[in-house]
Parts: structure tokens; C-alpha cells; sequence
């Protein structure tokens, strides 16, 4: 009888019911052999590039026909700065002006265009080529901290030889230097090889992108549990300018607050910590270029470098320690109090004694070897430190 019943054949939904069964059990095991990290930081950190990043050095990059979709995110980004650059010229204080007649006529066709243009002509092409060699933009696009420019304006402007032809394929640096909003939470996975010894050689490794626009971050709490490491992303550059969302807030503010908050949120007390101390390309440009961070963080002026980053007098150097050590201090900070829910109903206050460890790297999200080099270290220290933790050590 119980042989008869084992061998009869399934009904449909009883047989859909069991491959559903399967499929569960199979992605819980993913799951569970996955270390799961999660990007956060606010609004063009950085985020959404390093995601990228992971499909170029660890998946199969981008298809063509995934290249054909970036060509309208590409041209749409042009012509946000361009934009961007000609709507803020005469606005500035003190003013600008464009260097002669032809461009002025360049700019007001820009305008009539306005912000959201999705057709781009061969004479709008000319028209964004003239503006870009046009000194009094030039001078715009120098004071671009003073309102909202894409940090890939002048990337974009720079190749616009290439963007504007009819056959145009973004290659990987244009889809690294194009920008749009993340609204959906994102999810890349991917895997690393490990000694052979465990998991067969490889580590599967899932990874996180969420928007980080101060509208975005309710979403995050969705994601928090079971996270392995979080990798919190800070636009170093970010020191003089402002929030898109809030024109009053400096944008590194912003980031030193919510990383605050970040840190010190119960969801994420088991959570290891990296900071990306991202833009380190432009952040060198601006103070190559004499802007000084002293001014917005008036604490630079008595900042003293720690034994181990020697006794450098070299301005970027010194402004990036700085950057550091502002995050650095925060992880220092006493905490008095941890509520934590350890089951459901069931909440421990008690004071934090343990020690959490920090990472912090400067990174540049848009350059594939140093994401290399970085993620280098932070799979091999996330493997270590996961290992460790379950009591297995000598990880390759
Ligand atoms: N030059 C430069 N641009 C960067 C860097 N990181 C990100 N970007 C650019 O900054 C913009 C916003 O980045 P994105 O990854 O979308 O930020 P998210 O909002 O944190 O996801 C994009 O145009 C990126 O190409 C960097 O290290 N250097
Ligand atoms: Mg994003």
C-alpha cells in the first residue's frame, strides 16, 4: 500500500507544488552559503558604480544588447550638464558670461530644449561642441561646487566626438561614468575563488545596491538582516558642495550623519564595517586645484596626522587622512545603551562592551584595477573574519 502511494503519478499542481518546494530549498541554501553585503551611503556615493564594478571583474560584464540601453543614459547625461553648465552661467556671483555671440545663440538653443530633451539632432551636437570650447563655460564648469553638476560632465563633454556618432556602443568606462537614479533595491551576485579546501573553491558572494536619496533610505531596513558586511560609501569630494535634496546641507555632513546613524543602528550591531573613501580622483583634483576643506570643516586647521601616516605637509594627503580620521572617530565614540531584539518580543538593554572592528579604503569606483585591488582585500578579510567566526581558520 505505503509502495502504491509513493509511485503513483503527481497531479499538476501537486507536481508544481514540489518543484516550488525544490526551488525554495535550493535558494535557501544560496542563501545561507552566500556572505551577503550591503552597499549604503547617500545619493551618488558611489554605490550603484561598484555594483557595476562586480559584473565587469566578476560576471560576464555587458552584453551588447545591455551596452544599446546605456546609449539614451549616456546622451541624456550630456546634455544634463550641458544643461546644467549654461542654465547656472549667468547666475553665478560674481556673474559670467559666454565669450562671444555664436555662444550665446549655442546656450539659448540649449535652454529651449530644456532639461528633459530624449532627441538629440546633429546641429545640437554642433551647438554642445561650441559651448564646451567656450571659456566663460569653462570658467562655469570651474565653480561647478557652487549648484548641481554631474561628477561625469566633463567626462561625457570630453568624448562628445564619439557620443554624438549614429553606430555610438558605450564602453565600459562610459557605463561606469553614467549616472542614473537607483529607486529598486538591486541585488549582483557573484563568486570569488577561495582555497580549495572550502566550498569547493569558490565563495558566493550576494551584494546589495539601494538608492541613497534621503526619500530612498526607509527602503534599506528590507535588506538589513542576515547582512554579512556593510560597505559604506562616502564621496570624499562631496566636502564642497551641497545636497541635491537640500541645498542648505553639505553633502559630506550628510554622509558623516547618516553613517553615524548607520553604525550605531541596532539592525547592524553583528554587521561587519568597510568605508569606501570614494572619489579619491576628484577629491585630488580640487585641492591640486587650491580648494581647501578647512573652510567647511574648520577643525582641518589643527589637524595633526597620526605617527603611522607619517609627517606629510602634501594638502590632498593630508585632507584625506583627515576624511579618515573624521569617520575613525565616530567608530570611537562610547555608546551607552544597545537595545537589541533577539527574538521576537524579546528585547536585551545592556551596555556595549564589544569591540567592532572598522576597514576603511580610498577608492575610486570608476577605475576597474583599483576595485580590483580593493576587493582584493575585502573578500579575502570577509572570508577570514566569516571563518573565524565558525571556528575554521588558514584561509588562503
Ligand atoms: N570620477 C569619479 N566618478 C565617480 C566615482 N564614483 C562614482 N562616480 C560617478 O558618480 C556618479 C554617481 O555614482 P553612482 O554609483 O550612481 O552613485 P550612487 O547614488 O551611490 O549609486 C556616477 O556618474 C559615477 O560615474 C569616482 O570614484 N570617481
Ligand atoms: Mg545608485
Amino acid at each position: 500500500m505505503v509502495l502504491f502511494k509513493c509511485m503513483r503519478t503527481l497531479s499538476p499542481e501537486e507536481k508544481l507544488s514540489k518543484e516550488l518546494d525544490q526551488d525554495i530549498k535550493q535558494w535557501q541554501r544560496n542563501y545561507d552559503n552566500s556572505i551577503k553585503l550591503l552597499l549604503l551611503g547617500t545619493g551618488d556615493a558611489g554605490k550603484t558604480t561598484i555594483i557595476k564594478q562586480m559584473r565587469i571583474l566578476h560576471v560576464q560584464g555587458y552584453s551588447d544588447k545591455e551596452r544599446q540601453d546605456y546609449i539614451d543614459i549616456v546622451r541624456g547625461n550630456l546634455h544634463d550638464a550641458i544643461y546644467s553648465l549654461v542654465s547656472h552661467l549667468t547666475l553665478m556671483e560674481p556673474s559670467l558670461d559666454f565669450q562671444d555671440d555664436d555662444s550665446e545663440i549655442s546656450g539659448n538653443y540649449i535652454l529651449a530644449m530644456g532639461p528633459h530633451a530624449t532627441i538629440f539632432s546633429e546641429e545640437y551636437y554642433d551647438h554642445v561642441q561650441r559651448l564646451w570650447e567656450d571659456l566663460g563655460i569653462r570658467e562655469c564648469y570651474r565653480r561647478s561646487n557652487e549648484f548641481q553638476l554631474i561628477d561625469s560632465a566633463k567626462y561625457f563633454l570630453d568624448r562628445i566626438y564619439e557620443i554624438r556618432k549614429e553606430n555610438y556602443v558605450p564602453i565600459d568606462q562610459d557605463i561606469l561614468h553614467s549616472k542614473q537614479t537607483t529607486i529598486e533595491i538591486q541585488k549582483v551576485e557573484f563568486s570569488v575563488n577561495v582555497s580549495k579546501n572550502f566550498y569547493n573553491g569558490t565563495q558566493e558572494f550576494w551584494m546589495f545596491d539601494v538608492g541613497g536619496q534621503r526619500g530612498e533610505r526607509k527602503k534599506w531596513i528590507q535588506v538589513f538582516e542576515g547582512i554579512h558586511a556593510v560597505l559604506f560609501v562616502v564621496a570624499c569630494s562631496d566636502f564642497d558642495q551641497n545636497l541635491c535634496e537640500d541645498n542648505k546641507q553639505n553633502r559630506l555632513k550628510e554622509s558623516i550623519t547618516l553613517f553615524t546613524d548607520v553604525w550605531n543602528s541596532r539592525f547592524l550591531v553583528d554587521a561587519g564595517f568597510i568605508v569606501f573613501l570614494n572619489k579619491q580622483d576628484i577629491l585630488k583634483d580640487k585641492i591640486e586645484s587650491g580648494k581647501d576643506i578647512g573652510i567647511q570643516f574648520p577643525e582641518y586647521d589643527d589637524y595633526k596626522l597620526s605617527s603611522k601616516d607619517g609627517n606629510s605637509f602634501d594638502h590632498y594627503y593630508r585632507t584625506r587622512c583627515f576624511i579618515r580620521d573624521t569617520f575613525v572617530k565616530i567608530t570611537q565614540q562610547k555608546r551607552d545603551n544597545v537595545t537589541k531584539h533577539i527574538a521576537p518580543g524579546i528585547t536585551l538593554n545592556y551596555e556595549e562592551t564589544k569591540l567592532r572592528d572598522c576597514y576603511y579604503h580610498f577608492t575610486t569606483a570608476t577605475d576597474t584595477d583599483n576595485i580590483k585591488t580593493v576587493f582584493d582585500d575585502v573578500h579575502s578579510m570577509i572570508i577570514e573574519t566569516n571563518l573565524r567566526n565558525s571556528g575554521v581558520s588558514g584561509v588562503e
